[in-house]
């Protein structure tokens, strides 16, 4: 009796050793999974991990923001049934760097106020309280009438501190970025009705208390201007609102056909021209423009309610 207990009890000692292996061995799995997944070149199909927490991160000290270090890889950037500027769909590789998990927020874009090299920002960012009597300058809503000049003026004084080296993302790195690995029209898949759960759009409550003629998402996602940034669910890198809530500002000049002059690695079109990339679509844009591959532009010195920016540390 006594042995047969003995046995029993090394039985379920092995088995519970076993079992805490066999999980040890999955999660270091999945975590190689991830970044695997998005180097070779033929893994473009496959589905990531949701929500992914295995990627390194760090939070920079004086403004508090996170960033994910977002593995080398290559991806399929563009869509042949989008717009015009959106083609042609071509293959682009991308050097490991570190994104920004949210928008800049109101809070973090005015602590450089007193920095020098502030008399860039044109301060429109605190003068637009609301729209439709709906306040959009609460600390944790993202910084929004910011223009591209404000954005690197914000970066210089960043950089300034000397906790890395930031920039504005390039628009390959951001798609990269938003996509996470997913090839559908949206990072969640391709239902607009799916949205609300993953993003603030031009929603049943946008259109309700909006004034916006066009098309709205299919859903309710409560959020009829700017929501607190990270309010709904991350895409699989672990990014927020990488769709909706604002436009963000990238790197590069605009070209219509910018994809047709892409290299394969690390590509930016800094052309000179007098347009500015944003990406990403916002709290009131129509679905068909709210998507992993919508471009939109403007000059570096636009600033507009559906307007901000999130920033990388290069690695
Ligand atoms: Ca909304
Ligand atoms: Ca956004």
């Amino acid at each position: 009796m006594i042995k047969g207990k003995i046995i029993l009890k090394s039985y379920g000692k092995c088995l519970f050793v076993l079992i805490y292996s066999f999980a040890i061995i999955i999660s270091v799995v999945n975590h190689e999974t991830i970044a695997d997944s998005i180097e070779s070149k033929g893994a473009l199909e496959q589905q990531l991990p949701q929500n992914s927490k295995k990627l390194p991160q760090w939070t920079e000290p004086l403004t508090g923001i996170t960033f994910i270090q977002i593995p080398k890889g290559c991806f399929y950037m563009g869509s042949d049934s989008g717009s015009v500027n959106e083609k042609p769909r071509h293959r682009v590789c991308i050097d490991s760097f570190w994104m920004a998990a949210h928008e800049v927020t109101n809070r973090q874009f005015q602590i450089f106020k007193s920095c020098p090299d502030s008399n860039l920002f044109t301060s429109k960012s605190y003068n637009t309280r609301s729209y439709n009597t709906m306040l959009l300058t609460l600390n944790d809503q993202p910084a929004l009438h910011v223009s591209w000049n404000d954005a690197m003026a914000f970066i210089k004084c960043l950089n300034n501190q000397g906790n890395g080296v930031f920039r504005l993302p390039t628009e390959a790195e951001w798609e990269y970025a938003a996509r996470a690995g997913t090839t559908s029209e949206w990072f969640w898949g391709d239902n607009a009705e799916d949205a609300c759960q993953y993003a603030n759009v031009f929603d049943e409550i946008g259109k309700e208390r909006g004034t916006f003629p066009w098309q709205n998402y299919p859903c309710f996602d409560r959020s009829p201007v700017t929501s607190p940034v990270g309010s709904y669910l991350p895409n699989a890198f672990g990014l927020y609102d990488m769709l909706g809530n604002v436009w963000e500002w990238c790197a590069d000049s605009y070209q219509k056909d910018a994809y047709a002059h892409h290299s394969v690695n690390n590509p930016i079109c800094n052309t000179g021209d007098t347009l500015r990339v944003f990406r990403g679509g916002s709290w009131n844009n129509a679905p068909a423009i709210g998507r992993c591959a919508s471009r939109s532009r403007n000059t570096p010195d636009f600033s507009s309610l559906y307007l901000g920016f999130r920033i990388v540390r290069e690695d």
